[in-house]
């Protein structure tokens, strides 16, 4: 198979470049604590109400040391941990404090993308201050958010976007990493594949019976190999097993759409199976939903993708509300017809803000 080759170190247009990715830290919590510092040392969680089938939104780390953890149900986590004080969720505040988090950001840089309400990558190349050096810079913005909102941040700062999310969890929480580019090849080979975003729980499981558990393993697999086995994500795999990433830190990125699929190991013919699948999918994509912050009003319309063994791909999409589990099962029942899957997806369509024209000359209104 043709392909141009690696390159070695991320440099676009010739330039290395210098990536920070921030990461408050148990954001939620941590601000509901900033406001009740009596309940530091205690358990702490923020999420919904045990009997109205409440999910935990996050929790602080002392309530982690329990098993309790992002999207288990409340009733759960209080069994894990019966003295969990869980406080409701104030989602205008955490968005008002996301906004004075970037506030601090374009102090530094103005190429800010922002993934979720507590989570940025800053492309800091350009930067001038402390001669240049992304470190002190990342460091010096992790003080700044501290000293003026009183909340810890992680940072990961690489030549490229996927080192630097992968380093930002290294020293967490209040803590970075930096992996320099002549660190790559060794840091990125000790890396266990699960830390690689979108190798979600099916790839995994692909993964280990290849006996594959770091990069360096993946590294073994050809291009075509990992064409054969993880489809379309198989040149992502190959490129990011090697601690290559080319995409741009895009600070005018606008989400148009949310979805989630998996592949199976074993392609799936019965509606038993796809119905089981649909209900996995949907719980991830409300997980995934919910921490990109998007609220149900902008959903526009409900997708489901179906890939049949040939390779060939449907895709069906209802934009009739409402938009629940029941919702996706009906669409997809509506037209399976029998062919076997590898791969089934599903997602939303989002309403984007559309920009009114600005009149091109206002003077002509007065003429
Ligand atoms: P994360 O950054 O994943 O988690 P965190 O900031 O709470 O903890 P960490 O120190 O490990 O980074 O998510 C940011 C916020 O998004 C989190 O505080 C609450 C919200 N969130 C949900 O509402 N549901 C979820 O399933 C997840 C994962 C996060
Ligand atoms: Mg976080």
């Amino acid at each position: 198979m043709l392909r141009p080759p690696v390159v070695s170190e991320s440099v676009i247009d010739g330039l290395p470049r210098k990536i920070v990715h921030v990461d408050m830290d148990c954001f939620y919590a941590a601000v509901e604590l900033r406001d009740r510092p009596d309940l530091k040392d205690k358990p702490v969680a923020v999420g919904g109400h045990p009997d109205s089938r409440g999910i935990i939104t996050t929790c602080n780390y002392v309530a982690r040391d329990f098993g309790v953890h992002s999207a288990l149900s409340t009733r759960e986590a209080i069994r894990r941990c019966p003295k969990l004080i869980i406080l409701p969720t104030r989602f205008a505040t955490y968005k008002k404090i996301s906004r004075q988090i970037h506030k601090i950001y374009r102090e530094y840089t103005p190429l800010i993308e922002p993934i979720s309400l507590d989570e940025a990558y800053l492309d800091l190349t350009e930067n001038t201050r402390f001669e240049g050096r992304a470190s002190r810079t990342a460091a010096r913005i992790r003080q700044d958010i501290f000293e003026q909102l009183g909340l810890t941040a992680s940072a990961g700062i690489a030549p490229n976007k996927f080192l630097a999310k992968i380093a930002s969890d290294w020293k967490k929480p209040n803590g970075q990493f930096t992996v320099q580019p002549h660190e790559i090849s060794a840091f990125i080979k000790a890396l266990p594949v699960k830390k690689i975003p979108g190798v979600g729980k099916a790839t995994q499981a692909k993964m280990t019976q290849l006996q594959i558990e770091t990069c360096s393993d993946l590294q073994t697999l050809s291009l075509s190999d990992l064409n054969f086995y993880f489809g379309r994500f198989g040149e992502r795999l190959y490129d990011l097993a090697r601690g290559v990433d080319q995409s741009r830190v895009n600070a005018s990125r606008e989400r148009k759409s949310i979805s989630v699929e998996n592949t199976f190991n074993q392609d799936i013919d019965t509606w038993a199976d796809i119905e089981k699948q649909i209900e996995a999918l949907f719980e991830e994509l409300q997980i995934r939903t919910r921490k990109a912050d998007i609220p149900d009003e902008s959903i526009k319309s409900i997708n489901v993708k179906f890939k049949f063994s040939d390779f060939t791909t449907m895709t069906r999409e209802r934009s009739a509300r409402p938009f629940g589990l029941s919702d996706f099962k009906k669409l997809a029942r509506d037209n399976f017809n029998g062919q076997s899957l590898r791969l089934l997806g599903i997602g939303y369509k989002l309403a984007t803000k559309t920009k009114k024209p600005r009149p091109r000359n206002q003077l002509t209104l007065f003429r």
